[in-house]
């Protein structure tokens, strides 16, 4: 394995690290909607769908072989908490790009998870360069409550974003809402902005 990209999510460098209206915890909570799906790595796929060309299925071993960063971000969850110089490891979103091509026309992704869950992103805050595809958190793999296989990081925008179970990744023209994001939750949620709902 090649050495890994080392990225630091540029909000850990800001000399105030908690937004308005959160308090820190080192804790690591576990929230979601539902039940945690029994996913099994022999069968678990990621597909690449929408406005690409050609539309892509990976299995859990392709997957693993593409390359790797390490990533250090800071989480907030729009309940009110913060956590602080999380490291993650796993693939850069950017990799899409090179497994196939993404239409002019794509403006938008929709995360799709396991269960049903859905979350709405922007292209630019898809493939920000400290967004990845983590297997593992602080050095260890992403346990069953935590996403495991794999889960979405999306350090700059509320944890709501960062999908856990991760199936596939669909890519639109038109800006969709997701499952939180239709219950009245922001369409974007950066957490500077204090972006917890929708007007
Ligand atoms: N698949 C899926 N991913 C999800 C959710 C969910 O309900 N289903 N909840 C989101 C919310 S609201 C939060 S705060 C984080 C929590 O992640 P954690 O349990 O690892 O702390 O997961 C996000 N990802
Ligand atoms: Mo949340």
């Amino acid at each position: 394995m090649p050495e890994k990209r080392v990225i630091r999510s540029p909000d850990t460098n800001r000399v105030e690290r908690v937004p308005p209206g959160q308090k820190l915890t080192e804790r690591f909570p576990v929230l979601h909607h539902g039940s945690v799906p029994s996913l099994d790595s022999g069968t678990w796929t990621l597909a690449i769908t929408g406005l690409v060309d050609p539309q892509k299925k990976l299995t859990c071993e392709q997957f693993m072989k593409l390359p790797q960063v390490r990533v250090t971000s800071d989480i907030h969850c729009v309940t009110g908490w913060s956590r602080l110089d999380n490291v993650w490891e796993g693939v850069s979103t950017q990799e899409i790009k090179n497994l196939t091509k993404v239409l002019p026309a794509a403006r938008f992704v929709m995360v799709h998870a396991a269960g049903g869950f859905t979350t709405n992103l922007s292209l630019d805050d898809f493939f920000a360069e400290d967004v990845l595809f983590a297997v593992t958190h602080n050095g260890q793999p992403l346990t069953a409550e935590h996403g495991y296989p794999v889960r979405l990081v999306v350090p700059r925008l509320y944890f709501w974003k960062s999908a856990k179970w991760v199936t596939s990744i669909e890519f639109m023209a038109e800006e969709r809402l997701g499952f939180w994001e239709s219950a009245g939750y922001h369409r974007r949620g950066d957490p500077w902005q204090e972006e917890r709902y929708s007007s």
